[in-house]
């Protein structure tokens, strides 16, 4: 056995908590008040930070799990496989450096984990900061007809299974997109705090082609400031879900990015 015999650090263990303290608020300061709140570390959302963080965007996401990629993790009934079409979605996952293995004349097969964690490196590698493990319970707007969302409220997930009550603290930003998937936690949130402002009735039954091309057409801003991406738009326009196919997620996360740099852009 070969002995590990690298030289220990001068510093004891309470240096290196106090080193853990400084970093952990430095970051945390530098991602209190980004441009783009991305709530969600699903594909839809992996994909938007990516695309805003490499436009030069600083963008945050909030996950309220501790691992990234969202439902896509599980595959297909937790077959180790998602499908992806030929398209703009391929073209995505290319780009990430994902394998593509053709199982048809335009279908691909690829590795679930493979994507959700590449998709990740692209956010992070482009400059987006990834906070697992934070719950968003509320959102910041300035009251009005409709709310203009600034920012979110944001609880650790231990606090919120607990069930303890801790107050919250806050993030703001220019643009808050929702990408919880279905939950659609975001918009229940404005549906419940400012009623008949909107309705979300939740996804319809299967129909995978159809839910794919609406899913990318419905994406977009739904208040001032606040956007929504992937399943949450599904919930939003009761859209038809496709399963573990995920060129839809990853084309409505290119969009929704798209969306809000031209937004942030034009009304800076
Ligand atoms: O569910 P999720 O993967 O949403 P998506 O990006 O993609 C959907 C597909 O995975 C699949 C599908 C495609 O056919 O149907 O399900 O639209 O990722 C949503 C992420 O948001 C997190 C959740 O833990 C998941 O990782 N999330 C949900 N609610 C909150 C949240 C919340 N309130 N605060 C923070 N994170």
């Amino acid at each position: 056995m070969v002995a590990y015999t690298e030289r220990a650090s001068r510093h004891s263990e309470g240096d290196l908590a106090k080193l853990i303290l400084r970093e952990a608020f430095q970051r945390l300061l530098e991602n209190a008040t980004p441009d783009v709140i991305v709530v969600g570390a699903g594909p839809a959302g992996l994909t938007a930070a990516w695309h805003l963080a490499e436009r030069g965007f600083r963008v945050t996401v909030l996950e309220r799990g501790l691992g990234v990629g969202g439902g896509m993790r599980g595959g297909a009934s937790l077959l180790p496989v998602g499908l992806i079409a030929e398209g703009e979605g391929a073209e995505i996952a290319r780009r990430a450096g994902v394998k593509l293995k053709q199982v048809s004349d335009d279908i691909y097969a690829v590795d679930p984990i493979e994507l959700s964690v590449k998709l990740a490196v692209k956010a992070v590698d482009a400059g987006a900061a990834i906070l697992p493990g934070v719950y968003v319970e509320d959102l910041i707007v300035d009251m009005g007809r409709p709310p203009h969302v600034r920012g979110v409220v944001a609880l650790l997930s231990p606090i919120v299974e607990a069930g303890w009550h801790v107050d919250p603290m806050y993030f703001e930003s220019k643009a808050v997109i929702d990408a919880t998937g279905h939950d659609a936690d975001l918009l229940r949130i404005l549906e419940k705090r400012f009623p008949g402002l909107l309705r979300v009735p939740g996804m319809s039954s299967l129909s995978v082609w159809e839910g794919e091309r609406l899913v990318v057409d419905k994406t977009g801003e739904v208040v001032p400031g606040l956007y929504v991406a992937g399943m949450s738009v599904a919930e939003l326009h009761n859209l038809p879900r496709m399963g573990p196919i995920f060129s839809g997620m990853l084309v409505s996360g290119a969009r929704v990015a798209e969306i809000v740099a031209s937004n942030l852009s034009s009304r800076s």
